[in-house]
């Protein structure tokens, strides 16, 4: 019998790698997507095929999480043994502006998700479901982080997640559900959004050594992050509703660097000396911060035999040897006397 899979989230980095995995292992992958008024499926633009042509192994359905009754219509519709719920708005700054928001969509959205999962379940279907958490719920707790480790989240993202891995635990713990919480630690990739720090850095290096930007402009240099590849930890989600029964786990490298650690990697590899182009700019600070974090993921590695392949080197080459080759092609459709769209971001 073909698998399947629902996947929200699916048109963001995370949704795009697990696709991915899932079809190369012969799912057939629901994926749900938002409305909006210009196209934002890019990242499945290397898997979308046509429904009409046969062999299909990816379909999309319009809904949002804050629609709870249009979610049920889809777990109908795709008929999925496997959950992903990866939908969020994801930016830890954005969500001091956009708190009400943020909740609604991260930890009410993850209630409506579980609603329409024990009413899908309580018709007799076996359907099991990853609920993605964040290391950002141990936010001010001193590391290393482990599952063991008290929340003490620093921001209304980190406050959201939280409460959506406790409303996890409770439908698991109360219905007898199939639910993992994955805490993963940041994860980074060439298809990262653009304005995580990871990426504006990986990005704007590769504008500046091209000759099409000046400066760089960050906040919080000293912040101390576990990054780990995407790529790698969307195995991780996988594995986790393998297991004969569900649990917690936290994924991680076990390795943690600074902004400015990674400032200087990048920029080695690019040949700059990133101090003449990075300025501050206090936008970018956060009312509360969130320090350190590094994760002990032994957990997963004994159970599930998970670890992590990228290293940090490599992750960090690899995002920079995308931005470059893009960098590149802007610059010879600029020199050809074409506009190239940048979007604008305040984040
Ligand atoms: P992205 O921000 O790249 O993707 C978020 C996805 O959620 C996008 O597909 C977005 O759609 C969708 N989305 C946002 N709001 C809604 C909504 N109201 N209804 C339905 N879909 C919505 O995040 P990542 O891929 O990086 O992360 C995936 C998940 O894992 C998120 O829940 C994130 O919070 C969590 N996480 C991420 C970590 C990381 O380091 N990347 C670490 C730990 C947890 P659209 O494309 O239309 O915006
Ligand atoms: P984070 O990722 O908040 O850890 O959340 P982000 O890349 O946004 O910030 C990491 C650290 O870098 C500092 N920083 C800046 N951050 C941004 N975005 N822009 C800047 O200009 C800048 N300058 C310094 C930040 O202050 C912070 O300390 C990510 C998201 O993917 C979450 O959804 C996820 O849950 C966590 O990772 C784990």
């Amino acid at each position: 019998m073909i698998k399947r899979a629902l996947i929200t989230g699916i048109t963001g980095q995370d949704g795009s790698f697990l696709a991915e995995f899932l079809l190369a292992r012969g799912y057939q992958v629901h994926g749900v997507v938002r409305r909006a008024s210009t196209f934002n499926t890019e990242r499945l633009e290397p898997i979308y095929r046509d429904q009409h042509e046969s062999g299909v192994g990816l379909f999309l359905h319009y809904g949002d999480v804050a629609d709870g009754a249009g979610f049920r219509r889809i777990l109908e519709k795709a008929q999925p043994g496997e959950i992903y719920n990866l939908a969020a708005q994801s930016h830890v700054r954005v969500s001091f502006d956009q708190a009400e928001y943020t909740a609604d969509v991260v930890a009410t959205g993850t209630l409506r998700i579980l609603e329409a999962v024990r009413d899908f379940a309580a018709g007799g279907k076996a359907v099991r479901m990853y609920q993605a958490g964040s290391s950002e719920m141990f936010g001010a707790a001193p590391p290393p982080q482990n599952e063991k480790t008290p929340f003490y989240p620093r921001s209304p993202y980190a406050a959201s997640k939280a409460a959506a891995h406790w409303y996890a635990v409770n439908y698991r713990e109360a219905y007898g559900l199939f639910i993992a919480n994955g805490i993963l630690f940041n994860h980074e990739s060439p298809r990262r959004g653009e304005t995580f720090v990871t990426r504006k850095i990986t990005r704007a290096l590769a504008r500046i050594k091209l000759g099409l930007q000046k400066k760089l402009y960050l906040g919080n240099l000293d912040a101390r992050r576990d990054w780990g590849y995407a790529g790698d930890y969307v195995e991780a989600m996988w594995l986790m509703l393998q297991q004969p029964a569900p649990d917690d786990y936290v994924i991680a490298t076990g390795e943690s660097h600074s902004v400015r650690e990674f400032l200087d990697v990048a920029a080695a590899h690019c040949g700059l000396d990133w101090t003449e182009y990075v300025e501050t700019d206090p936008r970018y600070f956060r009312p509360t911060e969130v320090d350190a974090l590094l994760g002990d993921a032994s957990k997963a590695r004994n159970r599930l035999g998970w670890r992590p392949r990228v290293t940090f080197e490599e992750l960090v080459r690899m995002m920079i040897d995308h931005d470059v080759e893009l960098a590149r092609q802007e610059r010879t459709l600029v020199a050809a006397g074409h506009t190239v769209r940048q979007g604008v971001s305040q984040n």
